[in-house]
C-alpha cells in the first residue's frame, strides 16, 4: 500500500519504502506526460490535487482513480484538438444512435490505444503498483445487454482509429445491466452501479442542454402550421466519454444523455407545505428516464417509460446534430437545408432509435418551417437503419394508443408517412397492392391492439437498410423485408459485423499478439487485420507451434485461476477448454450444450477406468445472463449449475469432465475467457442468430469453433477453411420444413437424445423439477412445446461433431495447426473493415485525421 504524507510526495509503505522509490515521485501536473517519470508525477499530482477520497490514502482504488485522471488529461487534450480540427474542416459526420453501449473497462484500452501501456506500467511501479492490479479496480460500463451493444462499442473504437468524423449517442443509465449472482435457486439479479462512486471517463458539458417534451397536444395555427405544446418537459444534459483511436491523435466522443429537471420545476411552496413528493414530481420523473437499461415493460407505465427513453435519446441527439449543423453554417448566407444530408449521416442501431425519423421531420417542419416534401427528402437522405434480428418477438411494435398519448405530433407524422407510402405503392407498384397490409407501418389488423411497426417505419424512411452478416442480409431480402426489396432493391445492403482487434487480441492476449508480430515481422496487423493471413505459411512450423502452445497455456492458466477465484472449482489447464458465453436464449441453444454434456457424463459413467483414460478430458464452461423475466432461460442457468455440482464432485469422473457456470459474464470476463479458450460453441438454430460477434473474437484468438451454418459462422468457416470448423446441424433453408414435419408427427428422436433427457428427469442432478424446461422439447405442437429450436433434430449431429473434436484434440500438431489457421483466417472480421464499408457505402464520409 502507498500513502502520502502531508507536505511530501506520495510515499510507499512496505517494500516501496525500503528503496524510497515512491517517495521520490514529485506531485507535479504534467497533463501531456508520456515518459514514465512524468506520468508518475502526474498521477501523484492527481492523487493529491484532484481528490476523490480522504487525504493520506493511496490504496489501489485511489491509485486507479488518480491514474485514470492522468490518462484523461491527455485524452482531453487530443479530444479538443480533434473537435477543433473537425470544426475547421467541417466534413460530413456520422452520428451513431444506439440505446446500448457495452464499453467494459476503459483504462487498459485507453493507454493501449495511446501507445502508453509500458510507460504507465513503469510509472505505476514507481508508485509501488502493478498496472494489472490497478486496472482491476475499474468497474465495467455495462450500458448494454449483448452483441448489439458491444458492436456499437467496437464500432466507436474503429471510427476513432480510422480517423472518421463520427459521434456515438446514447443514454447515461445509472444502473447498467444487472449483476448476476448464482445461488442454489439459480440466477439472481442485483443492480450493478457503475456510477456508485463516479466514472473518471465522462465529462459533463453544462452548456449542452436540450428540452425534451412528452405528452401534451398539437396546436394548429390559423395558417395551418402545427406545434406540439404542453405536457412535461425534461432537460437532456450531455456527458461525453472520450474514445481514443489506436495509434492516432483522433479522439472522438460518445455523448450520453442524462435526464434532469431544472430548479424552476421544483415547487418550493409545496415543499414547505410538507408536500415533498408532489413538490419534486418532475425531478423524480426525470430520474426515472435514465435509471435503468430495459426497465420491465409488462405494464403500460413500463411501456411508456421505455418509449420515453427511446424518444429522449432521439430528440436530444437530433437537436444537438441540428444545432451543430446550423452553427457551422453561421455567416454563410448560401446554405440550404437540402445540404443537410451532405453533412450529416444518422445510423440507427436497430429499431430502438426509430423515433429519430419522425423527430427529424418534426424539427424540420415545425421548428425550421420546411414543407413536408423538403423535410422528407432531407430525412430519408440522412437516415439509415441496421437490422439485428429476424426473431418476430424481437421486432418492435408499439401500441398506437401509447404513442398517441406520449408523442401526439409524432403519431401525426407517422400516419402521414404511412398514408403517403401506401398511395405511392398503389400508384407506382399496383401489383403489390395485396402485400400492402404486411408493408404498412400502422398495423390495425387487431382493432383491440393497433400497433406501429417500427421496422417498417425504418425501412420506408431510410436510404439504406443493412443486415449484419451475409446469411442474415439474404434472409432480410428473401423473407422479412422481401416485399420492400422487390420495390427498392438498391436500398438493401450487407455489412458483416466485426470486432476491434485492439481490445479483442492485442490487449487481452499480449502474449499471442507478440508472437504474431514476431512471425509477421510487423505489428501492422493491429490496424490491417488481413495481414494475419501471413501466418498461414507457418501453420506447420514446429517453432511457431511451440510458442503458440505456450502462449495459449499461459492464458489457460490465468483463466483457471480466475475460475478457482469465482467458483471455488479447480480446473485442469491440460483439459480441453470448451466455452459458450452469450446471453442465455433458447435460440442460442445453451440447452443443446448442456444436454450434450449430460450425455458425455453418462457415457463416462458407463465406461471402465481404462476406457475413460482414452477419452479427451474437457472443461465445459458456460456463461451469460438470462433476462430477468425469461423463465426458461433461467431454468437453463440453474440446470448448468446443477449439472456442474454433480459432475465436479464425482471423483470417478472429475478428472475427465468439469462443468463450470461462469457467474456475471461481462466484457472484462470475456477478455479473460476468450484468450484461454480452445473450443467455443456457436450453435444457434440456423437462421436465427443474425451474426454473432464472439465467434469472431474466439476465432481471432486461435480458438476452434463448433457451430451451425448460422450468422457469421458461415463466413468464418469460409475464411478459415472447412477443415478447421466443426460443423453440424440443420441448414437455415431446411428449418421451416423440419418444423412442419414435426407438426405432422414425422420427427423420430434419436435414442441418445432421449437418454440425455431421461437422465435429467431421473433426478441425477438434484431435486429441482426440470419437467417444464424439458417439456419444451416434447410434443409436436402447442405453445412452448414441439422443440421450436430443433434441439432434438440437431442433437445426433452435434454429438458426432463433438466426437470429432475429441479426436482432433488428441493430435496436438493438428490442433495447433487448426488454431493458427483460425487466427490466420480472421482478418475479415475486424470492425475496421466493417466501419470502412459503412463509411464508403452508406455514410459517404472520409477520414479527417488530426495533423
Ligand atoms: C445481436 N442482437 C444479435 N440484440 O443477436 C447478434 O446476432 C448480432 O451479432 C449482434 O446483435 C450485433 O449485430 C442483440 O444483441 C439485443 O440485445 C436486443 C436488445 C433489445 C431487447 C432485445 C434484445
Amino acid at each position: 500500500m502507498v500513502v502520502y504524507s502531508s507536505g511530501s510526495m506520495p510515499m510507499a509503505h512496505n517494500k516501496e519504502t525500503t528503496d524510497g522509490s515512491a517517495a521520490k515521485v514529485p506531485a507535479i501536473a504534467q497533463p501531456l506526460a508520456e515518459k514514465p517519470s512524468d506520468i508518475a508525477s502526474n498521477i501523484a499530482f492527481h492523487a493529491r490535487y484532484s481528490p476523490h477520497f480522504s487525504p493520506l490514502k493511496f490504496d489501489p482504488e485511489q491509485a486507479y482513480y488518480a491514474t485514470a485522471d492522468s490518462v484523461r488529461d491527455l485524452l482531453i487534450h487530443r479530444w479538443n484538438e480533434t473537435f477543433l480540427h473537425f470544426h475547421k474542416v467541417d466534413p460530413k459526420q456520422t452520428y451513431y444512435l444506439s440505446m446500448e453501449y457495452l464499453q467494459g473497462r476503459a483504462l487498459t484500452n485507453a493507454i493501449g490505444n495511446l501507445g502508453l501501456s509500458g510507460a504507465y506500467a513503469d510509472a505505476l511501479k514507481k508508485l509501488g503498483y502493478e498496472l494489472e492490479e490497478i486496472a482491476e479496480k475499474e468497474k465495467d460500463a455495462a450500458l448494454g445487454n449483448g452483441g448489439l451493444g458491444r458492436l456499437a462499442s467496437c464500432f466507436l473504437d474503429s471510427m476513432a482509429t480510422l480517423n472518421l468524423p463520427a459521434w456515438g449517442y446514447g443514454l447515461r443509465y445509472r444502473y447498467g445491466l444487472f449483476k448476476q449472482l448464482i445461488s442454489k435457486e439459480g440466477q439472481e439479479e442485483v443492480a450493478e452501479d457503475w456510477l456508485e462512486k463516479f466514472s473518471p471517463w465522462e465529462v459533463v458539458r453544462h452548456d449542452i442542454l436540450y428540452p425534451v417534451r412528452f405528452f401534451g397536444h398539437v396546436e394548429v395555427s390559423p395558417t395551418g402550421s402545427r406545434k406540439w405544446v404542453g405536457g412535461e418537459v425534461i432537460q437532456a444534459l450531455a456527458y461525453d466519454v472520450p474514445i481514443p483511436g489506436y495509434n492516432t491523435k483522433n479522439t472522438i466522443s460518445l455523448r450520453l444523455w442524462e435526464a434532469k429537471s431544472s430548479a424552476k420545476d421544483f415547487n418550493l411552496f409545496e415543499f414547505n407545505e410538507g408536500k415533498y413528493e408532489s413538490a419534486s414530481q418532475l425531478h423524480s420523473k426525470a430520474q426515472q428516464i435514465c435509471a435503468v437499461l430495459y426497465p420491465g415493460d409488462a405494464t403500460e407505465d413500463g411501456k411508456i417509460l421505455r418509449l420515453k427513453q427511446q424518444f429522449f435519446l432521439c430528440s436530444a441527439s437530433l437537436q444537438d446534430i441540428i444545432m451543430r449543423f446550423k452553427e457551422r453554417r453561421e455567416g454563410n448566407m448560401a446554405w440550404n437545408w437540402s445540404d443537410f444530408p451532405s453533412k450529416v449521416a444518422v445510423q440507427l442501431n436497430d429499431t430502438h432509435p426509430t423515433l429519430a425519423i419522425p423527430e427529424l421531420m418534426r424539427l424540420l417542419m415545425d421548428g425550421e418551417e420546411l414543407g413536408w416534401d423538403e423535410a422528407w427528402d432531407v430525412t430519408t437522405r440522412t437516415v439509415a437503419y441496421t437490422n439485428h434480428t429476424v426473431l418476430p418477438e424481437a421486432l418492435e411494435k408499439w401500441p398506437q394508443a401509447v404513442m398517441y398519448k406520449l408523442l401526439p405530433r409524432h403519431m401525426e407524422i407517422i400516419e402521414e408517412i404511412d398514408k403517403r407510402f401506401m398511395a405511392m405503392i398503389r400508384s407506382t407498384f399496383s401489383s403489390m397492392e395485396s402485400k400492402l397490409s404486411d408493408m404498412q407501418i400502422l398495423d390495425s389488423s387487431n382493432p383491440q391492439k393497433p400497433v406501429v411497426r417500427m421496422a417498417n417505419l425504418c425501412v420506408v424512411s431510410s436510404h439504406k437498410v443493412n443486415g449484419v452478416a451475409e446469411l442474415h442480409s439474404d434472409i432480410l431480402k428473401a423473407d422479412l423485408f422481401a416485399n420492400y426489396f422487390s420495390i427498392w432493391p438498391a436500398k438493401f445492403q450487407n455489412k458483416t459485423n466485426g470486432v476491434t482487434p485492439r481490445r479483442w487480441i492485442k490487449f487481452c492476449s499480449p502474449e499471442l499478439s507478440d508472437i504474431i508480430t514476431k512471425w509477421l515481422k510487423t505489428d501492422g496487423w493491429i490496424t490491417n487485420l488481413d495481414l494475419l493471413s501471413g501466418l498461414r505459411q507457418f501453420a506447420d512450423n514446429d517453432k511457431l507451434h511451440a510458442e503458440w502452445a505456450s502462449a495459449k497455456m499461459a492464458n489457460k492458466h490465468r483463466l483457471a485461476q480466475y475460475v478457482l477465484h469465482v467458483t471455488g472449482v479447480s480446473i485442469d489447464p491440460n483439459s480441453l477448454f470448451d466455452i459458450q458465453i452469450k446471453r442465455i436464449h433458447e435460440y442460442k441453444r445453451q440447452l443443446l450444450n448442456i444436454l450434450g454434456t449430460v450425455y458425455r457424463y453418462k457415457k463416462l459413467k458407463e465406461m471402465s477406468i481404462e476406457e475413460r483414460k482414452k477419452t479427451t478430458p474437457r472443461t465445459v464452461m458456460l456463461g451469460g445472463k438470462a433476462f430477468a423475466t425469461y423463465t426458461n432461460a433461467k431454468r437453463i442457468v440453474k440446470l448448468v449449475n446443477d449439472v456442474g455440482s454433480v459432475v465436479n464432485n464425482d471423483p470417478e469422473i472429475n478428472n475427465y469432465l468439469k462443468v463450470i457456470f461462469i457467474p456475471n459474464y461481462n466484457v472484462s470476463v470475456a477478455e479473460l475467457l476468450i484468450p484461454g479458450s480452445e473450443l467455443s460453441q456457436h450453435i444457434s438454430t440456423a437462421g436465427m442468430e443474425a451474426s454473432g460477434t464472439s465467434n469472431m473474437k474466439f476465432s481471432l484468438n486461435g480458438c476452434l469453433i463448433i457451430g451451425t451454418l448460422d450468422g457469421a459462422n458461415v463466413e468464418i468457416r469460409q475464411e478459415i477453411g472447412e477443415d478447421n470448423f466443426f460443423l453440424f446441424g440443420a441448414k437455415a433453408d431446411e428449418v421451416a420444413k423440419l418444423r412442419k414435419d414435426r407438426e405432422n408427427g414425422l420427427f423420430k428422436p434419436d435414442p441418445r437424445f432421449e437418454e440425455a433427457k431421461q437422465f435429467i428427469r431421473s433426478g441425477a442432478f438434484g431435486s429441482y423439477d426440470y419437467t417444464a424446461l424439458l417439456d419444451s422439447l416434447e410434443g409436436n405442437s402447442g405453445y412452448g412445446r414441439a422443440d421450436y429450436f430443433l434441439v432434438g433434430y440437431d442433437f445426433p449431429s452435434y454429438i458426432e461433431a463433438q466426437s470429432r473434436v475429441d479426436e482432433a484434440y488428441k493430435d496436438r500438431k493438428r490442433w495447433l495447426k487448426m488454431s493458427i489457421l483460425s487466427t490466420a483466417g480472421s482478418g475479415k472480421f475486424s470492425s475496421d473493415r466493417t466501419i470502412s464499408q459503412y463509411a464508403n457505402e452508406i455514410w459517404d464520409i472520409k477520414a479527417c485525421p488530426v495533423p
